[in-house]
């Protein structure tokens, strides 16, 4: 029998609403919900391939576990009976200190990934935390956590109203978005021009998104906080500066004029190569349009001066008038947030409460860099990591220095990998948990309410029931946890977690004056909780007490999990609105636009220009394909091949200059190592630079990705050796570091 069912697409962050037609249990096809809210049927070729996707032959159907050195299948009770013998016979030893977490991408695109690492550290009290955002965006965080107070409150540029939107190191034609929850970027840059709007581009590669823009500026890679800090001179020098109705609420202007006092124009024109002329139109149109937005993404972080990129990204929406207002750049406001309190100021943010063992690096949200995972297993002394439990994470090939990690995993007392198939990561696991195919999963999304360009609320009820022998995401990460406190028996009842969980936060909303359910029983809140499953009462539980919540009949009109469940394309919340001051959490209460450990970062930066670009230094920047997704998607026919391919691009002048000629193998080396890839020119890419793609390099034993392993490219973060990283992030320079090439003779 033929039906449909709705499902948010979890492939990447434009979070779409899909049609899926399923047979007997499978999805044979996948459409774009006209009627959706938030996407009105926008698809790409990833989500319309959600049902190959879904039924890979190579997902793992049940739990294996190592034997005599093998990895085996084997059942559920085993799984965790091995689970709980390994953590436990290290936490015995060394203390829960001595195990690590690694998060990966997918698990800000699972409720799972959302709800239970938080419990999974708390247990284990382990201070090595490491997550896809060092390899990401954690610049981004770390600048909004200065300038806001809360390293959560990122700003997203309001697509449907700006006219004017300058995109940095961003490429959302093809990676559909990203910090900017957007459904059909292409439709809403289109609908801006259409509207009379300008879209202009900084990027050192001529992509598909530069290629839509009105103006295209092209820098040398990693110089771009030298050149928007040259568009903060500009806008001071040229009193363009205007910031609007919350200026009031804008602390630090004069302490930003006096850094960017040193990058006028001309002074960073070489070091960026780009005319000071331009640098000046840029300052100026920006300064000109009515309503604009600038918006930075991983061109903007994952670069050696990403924290003080990421930071002057909000100080030009701010001095332009441009911070919290419509048409600028706006704080979404997230169906499952707690409910807004009035303003007050808050505590900051800082980082540094704990280093990391080996290199001594500061903790940042308390996460340590991805880059230092390795050498925090491999590193003999006291307080070396033991065990580590992966979530949707695969480091060998996403993360700096493969071959190391990929030791450094070999050479632990356990490891635990959460993950649907057998890959670079996963092999060296002692047990592998797989979770569910997506279809088999419910869906909302938590991370991504909060940065999407418009309010809406939707959740996905699993497509299809759970498979024979199936487990849930949540219930293998509840039982994770109960492993770690010791309370992993075959009785042992996941829902506990779930329960912990909404009791902690009952407790404090019910203590908090200014909740909806102030003064309440939490053992009577509990009892009203909806939804079928522990994940479901915690959703409820968090829109109930979220901004448009019924807060427990408060305001009966208002949001419940039920109220959700009836609205099976979503509801819309609305365009998003000012936020300021409700948002701060500075110490001041305002907006601290120059705060000091960024000013303290500015000398580094003047040190950089000053030192220059060396005559013939080339540096690598990164790629991604429409229908590939960082390294797990390359097991899926349909979305490998044409032009979905590792090679590495490079200008028709440096070709000729290294004597590489199309087609043929070029070798690469960098501090961390060398690869070779296809040569493949193009005058898309600037001078000076080459491109390569990551998540390839699957050419490593012991794995069960069939499809991958015919095609497995090159793992292009073997270049680097883990030690460049953006100090006050701890992120991974992955764009516009050194490298050198030449032919393969
Ligand atoms: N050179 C270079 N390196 C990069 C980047 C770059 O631009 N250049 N980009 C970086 C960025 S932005 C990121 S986010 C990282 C990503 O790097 P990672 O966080 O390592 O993420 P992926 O490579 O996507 O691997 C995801 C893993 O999750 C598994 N998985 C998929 N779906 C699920 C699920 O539903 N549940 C669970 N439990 N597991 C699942 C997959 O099988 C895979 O093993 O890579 C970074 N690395
Ligand atoms: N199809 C597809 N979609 C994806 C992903 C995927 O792998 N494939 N990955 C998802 C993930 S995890 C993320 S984080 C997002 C990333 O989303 P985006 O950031 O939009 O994606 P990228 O393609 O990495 O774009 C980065 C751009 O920065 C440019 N760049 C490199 N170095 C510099 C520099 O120094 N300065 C400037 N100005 N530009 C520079 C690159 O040429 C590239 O065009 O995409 C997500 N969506
Ligand atoms: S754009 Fe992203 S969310 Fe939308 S269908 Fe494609 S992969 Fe899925
Ligand atoms: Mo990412």
């Amino acid at each position: 029998m033929t039906r449909t069912a709705l499902r948010i697409c979890p492939l990447c962050e434009a979070t779409c609403g899909l049609t899926l037609t399923i047979d007997e249990g499978r999805v044979t096809h996948a459409r774009g919900d006209q009627e959706d809210v938030f996407s009105a049927g926008f698809v790409c070729p990833k989500g319309a391939s959600f049902g190959a996707l879904d039924s890979d032959p190579d997902r793992l159907r049940g739990p294996l576990v190592r034997r005599d050195g093998r990895l085996t299948e084997a059942t559920w009770e085993e799984a965790f009976a091995a689970v709980a013998e390994g953590l436990g016979a290290v936490i015995g030893a060394h203390g829960g200190q001595a195990v690590g977490v690694m998060l990966g991408n997918p698990n800000v695109h699972t409720m799972a990934g959302m709800l239970y690492p938080a419990q999974l550290i708390g247990a284990l009290g382990t201070r090595s935390l490491f997550t896809a955002s060092t390899l990401d965006q954690m610049p981004k965080h770390v600048s909004c956590g200065l300038v806001f107070g809360d390293p959560d409150a990122i700003p997203v540029p309001d697509l449907d109203r700006t006219d004017h939107l300058l995109l940095i190191g961003a490429n959302p034609l093809v990676s559909n978005g990203s910090l900017a929850t957007a459904a059909d970027f292409p439709g809403k840059l289109k609908a801006l021009r259409r509207r009379g709007g300008r879209l202009v581009v900084i990027d050192p590669h001529r992509t598909r998104t530069a290629r839509a823009a009105d103006r295209h500026v092209a820098p040398r890679p990693g110089t771009d906080a030298a050149l928007l800090l040259a568009m903060v001179h500009v806008l001071f020098a040229e009193d363009l500066t205007d910031p609007g109705p919350p200026a009031d609420r804008l602390g630090g202007i004069d302490d930003v004029r006096a850094l960017a006092a040193d990058f006028a124009p001309e002074a960073v024109a070489a070091y960026c190569d780009v005319l000071a002329d331009d640098i000046r139109t840029l300052a100026r149109e920006l300064a000109a349009a009515p309503r604009a937005a600038v918006y930075g993404r991983l061109g903007s972080t994952a670069v050696e001066f990403g924290t003080l990129a990421s930071w002057a990204v909000d100080v030009l929406n701010a001095l332009t008038g441009n911070l919290d207002r419509p048409g600028g750049a706006l704080f979404p406001l997230s169906a499952t947030a707690r409910a807004p309190r009035p303003p007050r100021p808050g505590k900051g943010f800082a980082t540094g409460r704990w280093h990391s063992r080996v290199s001594g690096y500061p903790e940042v949200k308390s996460e340590l860099p991805a880059a230092a995972l390795a050498e925090e297993i491999d590193t003999p002394g006291e307080g070396r990591l033991r065990a580590l439990i992966v979530v949707a994470g695969n480091p060998v090939l996403s993360a700096p220095d493969g071959l190391r990690t990929d030791r450094a995993l070999a050479g632990l007392d356990f490891m635990v990998s959460v993950d649907p198939y057998l890959n670079e990561t996963s092999r060296h696991a002692h047990v592998v948990l797989p979770p569910p195919p997506p279809a088999q999963s419910a869906h909302y999304d938590f991370a991504f309410s909060t940065l999407a360009v418009r309010n809406t609320v939707r959740y996905s009820p699993p497509a299809v029931p759970l498979g024979p022998g199936r487990l849930d995401e949540p219930e293998i990460m509840a039982r994770l946890v109960l492993a770690v406190l010791g309370q992993g028996g075959p009785d042992a009842d996941p829902v506990l977690v779930d329960e912990q969980a909404i009791r902690r936060r009952l407790d404090k909303e019910s203590a908090d004056p200014h909740s909806p359910v102030h003064g309440r029983r939490p053992e009577e809140l509990a009892a009203a909780l909806g939804g079928r499953t522990g994940y479901e009462r915690r959703l409820d539980l968090m829109l109930r007490l979220g901004p448009y919540g019924d807060g427990f009949g408060a305001d009966p009109d208002g949001l419940t999990l039920a109220k959700v469940l009836e609205h099976p394309h979503g509801i819309d919340l609305g365009p998003l609105r000012p936020r300021i001051p409700e948002v701060l959490r500075t110490p001041s209460g305002t907006v601290e636009l120059a705060p000091a450990p960024i000013a303290a970062d500015v000398p580094r930066l003047r040190a950089a220009v000053a030192a220059g670009a060396g005559e013939h230094a080339l540096v690598l920047i990164g790629r991604r394909h429409l229908r590939s997704n960082n390294s797990w998607m390359h097991n899926v026919p349909v979305l490998t091949g044409g032009s979905n391919r590792c090679t590495v691009q490079v200008h028709p002048e440096d070709a000729a200059r290294l004597g590489l000629a199309d087609g043929a193998l070029a070798r690469i080396k960098g501090d961390g190592g060398e690869i070779t890839a296809p040569v493949e020119i193009t005058d898309d890419l600037r001078r000076g630079v080459v491109c390569l793609p990551h998540g390839w390099g699957h050419d490593r034993t012991g794995t069960r990705l069939t499809a991958a392993s015919r095609e497995p490219g090159a793992n292009v973060n073997q270049l680097l050796d883990g030690t460049r990283l953006d100090p006050l992030s701890g992120t991974a320079v992955l764009n516009g570091f050194p490298i050198q090439v030449e032919a393969v003779r």
